[in-house]
């Protein structure tokens, strides 16, 4: 039967998804997409990965059937298996691990956040395990923790105008998404909007990234350091009283044993540690403090370090102290839509399904018990486990959604671990991995085309919805294959749902309309109100903004932001730096990728074909070094080849090598993931003591030619 061409709206998941899209389809054929110019989230913006939308969903190379594994582990040898057949494997294996060893001997895996977050979440608690591992200690979940226990919400950047208001002053910190396209939720390109008509910009970020340009200053730490600059530009604020004194007076606990403890953090203090002129450090505090309003732009820069949660405590102080919290134009605290459920896990532990764990199994966690705000189990310390079998040795494990051989450190370890130590591993992916080539039984993910979903802006301020328009193969969405594994074992209590829609419809539910209607309303709206806390407080021990943390007191740690020098560094290892003279960072996001994804997506893989390192080009000269020359990057604890980009906009002694690199196109198993691996510089010895977070963004390495 001929159909007409029609255009279906949608949103994206090219990345963590912000973007609504208009969706191309010939008769069944998806053959484009495009930016919706009528989207509140996005305006017509459309990224490359979203663009190349098509191509990955009809890629060759997409898993389409479930895989078992037929010869030794890791030999890339597979037969094709039903579902039934696997899920009934599944069920039997996961309840043999529970039923001969205990509950917590399975672990369940993801990476980033993802659509189907709080189902493995939950699955996992309702299995009554608590070894939940993601890349949460190093992304986002140290800033959103730390947000948490000081004003008891996530203070994110008021651009949307529903308050009428525009920020006056931007402070972009450690945040690309401008040029990477999105990041936490936010559009990059809806950003640049309010960029244009701020007043003042300030950039603080190691690099000369996209919006240094324009901007009035532009702070070029070392990496790693920005406690300390956040402490000056406190003490700035504090001492030259740029405070916004009703706010402090009224809403806030601790002004004045901050005030005492900022005392000695000078710029000047601050000036040697930062590099970071201190005259440039005050100037751009006063402005931040008094150009109003303000907002202050975070992003994952912050967090790869072992003070990211200091850091994220420093940066909450400065909102809070120039008054910048919950005004129009500042930080504001979302408003969600009436009625929703609120899914991420962020907001309500009860979807996530918190309830389920017995409190006994919670002492099992392989975390060591180390990190008081680690939000999950401590990946590096669970991947040691494994091969170490101290405390124990987890016996089965589903990873949904993540590459941790590349997307992790410890990747040898990772290896190791699924390897010669794991006896039963389940990997769902859209792709074989280097990860998956590893696994017993590989199941095949829908794609975003490929699925029906109320989409989440985080902490969360609209819904959206997505809508499947293509199935290739026998992909499912990873949701439905949880909820099948679960009913298996006999999780009813956790998932009383007969299905995921009528999961999505009981999120809706409070809506008045069930997820039919929703699809064709496209879009929920919270209503926004600013200044919440004049008449509720904040959700804190004191009900108020704390800069003296109580929480963090009561974990015995220190209640008020401390600078913590990175662990390898030019001032904490000075010998070390006559071999390893450089500071390494990895892993500023690109464009064209998302992590260890779409390296195999032509469109995509042409705009940026090689792993670069990108180096000062005094630095390249010394080292006879040339643009797109291959080079080596090695660091104590590994190496990693990669093409030198020369590049002016990073100082002489730092480079910046891209993280997650596998080549799809090499041979299987192993498609020399070994080889660009930056991941694989990484020791295991140095964590922030609150989160167990990985100091990615400071680090120690030479180059050489290769
Ligand atoms: N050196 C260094 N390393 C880093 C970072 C850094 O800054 N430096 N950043 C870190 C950060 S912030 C993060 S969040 C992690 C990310 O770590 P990961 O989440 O592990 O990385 P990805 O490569 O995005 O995803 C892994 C796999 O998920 C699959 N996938 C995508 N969508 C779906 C889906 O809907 N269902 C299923 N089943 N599979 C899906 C992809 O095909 C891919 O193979 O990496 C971290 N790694
Ligand atoms: N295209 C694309 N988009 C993505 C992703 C992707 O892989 N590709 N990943 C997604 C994920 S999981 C995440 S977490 C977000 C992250 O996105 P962002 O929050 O933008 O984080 P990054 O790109 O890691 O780094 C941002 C900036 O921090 C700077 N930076 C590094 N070290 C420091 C430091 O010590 N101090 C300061 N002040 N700045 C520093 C870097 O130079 C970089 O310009 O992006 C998401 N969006
Ligand atoms: S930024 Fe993300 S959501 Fe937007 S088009 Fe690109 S991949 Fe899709
Ligand atoms: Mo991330």
């Amino acid at each position: 039967m001929h159909q007409e061409p029609r255009i279906v709206r949608s949103s994206c998941r090219g990345c963590h998804g912000v973007c609504q899209v208009l969706v191309h389809m010939d008769g069944e054929k998806i053959v484009k997409v495009s930016g919706d110019p009528d989207s509140v989230t996005s305006r017509g913006y459309l990224c490359p990965k979203g663009a190349a939308a098509p191509e990955i969903l009809y890629h060759p190379d997409r898993l389409k059937f479930p895989l078992r594994r037929v010869g030794a582990r890791g030999e890339n040898k597979w037969e094709r298996t039903s579902w039934e057949a696997a899920i009934a494997e599944m069920v039997e294996r996961f309840d043999r691990i529970r039923r001969e060893w205990g509950s917590e001997y399975f672990a369940m895996a993801q990476g980033t956040g993802r659509p189907y977050t709080e189902f493995t979440i939950r699955f996992a608690n309702a299995f009554g395990t608590p070894n939940f591992i993601n890349p949460g200690h190093l992304c986002y979940l140290p800033r959103v923790i730390a947000s948490d226990i000081t004003l008891g919400g996530l203070p994110v950047s008021d651009i949307y105008g529903f308050g009428g208001k525009s920020p006056a002053c931007i402070l972009n910190w450690g945040c690309n998404h401008v040029e990477t396209g999105s990041a936490d939720g936010m559009c990059g390109a809806m950003f640049k909007r309010v960029v244009r008509k701020a007043e003042s910009v300030i950039v603080v970020d190691p690099r000369g990234i996209g919006l240094v340009k324009g901007a009035d200053h532009w702070l070029q730490l070392r990496p790693g350091t920005e406690c300390a600059l956040a402490l000056a530009m406190i003490h700035t604020v504090i001492t030259e009283g740029l405070f916004d004194g009703d706010f402090v007076r009224h809403y806030t606990f601790g002004f004045e044993p901050l005030a005492r403890h900022v005392r000695f953090f000078t710029p000047e203090w601050a000036e040697p540690i930062t590099r970071v002129p201190a005259e440039s450090i005050r100037a751009a505090a006063r402005k931040f403090a008094t150009t109003k309003p303000a907002c202050l732009q975070w992003g994952n820069g912050i967090d790869t370090s072992v003070n990211g949660f200091q850091t994220g405590r420093a940066l909450l102080i400065l909102m809070g102290l120039t008054g910048n919290i919950d005004v129009p134009g500042g930080n504001v605290l979302w408003v969600p839509p009436q009625g929703i459920r609120p899914k991420s896990p962020l907001i309500d532990m009860n979807v996530a399904g918190v309830q389920f764990l017995p409190p006994e199994k919670k002492a099992r966690i392989l975390t060591g018990g180390k990190y008081p705000f680690a939000p999950n189990c401590h990946p590096p310390t669970f991947w040691k486990s494994m091969v170490t079998g101290d405390p124990y040795r987890v016996r089965g494990i589903w990873i949904v959604g993540s590459n941790p051989l590349v997307t992790g450190t410890q990747g040898l370890t990772v290896e190791k671990a699924l390897r010669n130590h794991m006896e039963y591993t389940v990997v769902s992916d859209l792709f074989m991995t280097p990860t998956a080539q590893l696994a017993d039984l590989v199941l095949p993910a829908a794609h975003w085309l490929e699925q029906d979903d109320v989409v989440y802006m985080h902490k969360i301020w609209c819904v959206l919805a997505r809508k499947k328009v293509a199935r290739i193969g026998e992909t499912r969405d990873d949701r439905d294959v949880i909820f099948d594994v679960a009913h298996g074992l006999g999780l009813r209590e956790a998932f009383p749902w007969p299905d995921r829609y009528a999961y999505l419809d009981w999120l809706l539910e409070e809506t008045g309309m069930n997820f039919k209607a929703f699809k064709e309303k496209e879009v929920l709206m919270g209503d926004m109100r600013y200044r919440k806390y004049e008449s509720d407080g904040f959700k804190t021990p004191s009900g108020k903004f704390e800069f003296y943390s109580k929480v963090m007191e009561h974990e015995g740690r220190p209640p008020m932001p401390l600078y913590v020098e990175p662990p390898l560094s030019p001032i904490s290892t000075p010998d070390l730096m006559t071999e390893y003279p450089f500071i390494l960072m990895s892993g500023t996001k690109k464009l064209a990728f998302f992590h260890s994804e779409y390296h195999q997506i032509q469109s995509l893989r042409k705009r940026h074909p090689d792993p670069v390192v990108e180096i000062h080009p005094t630095a390249a000269a010394r080292l006879g070094i040339s643009e797109d020359s291959w080079v080596v990057v090695e660091s104590p604890h590994g190496r990693a080849k990669l093409r030198a980009k020369l590049f002016d906009g990073i100082a002489p002694d730092v480079v910046n090598a891209e993280h997650a690199w596998w080549y799809p196109e090499a041979p299987p198993p192993d498609y020399q993931w070994r080889v660009s691996c930056a991941n694989l510089l990484y020791g295991d010895d140095h964590f922030d003591p609150d989160t167990g977070s990985e100091p990615l963004k400071c680090y120690i390495c030479k180059v050489y030619r290769a």
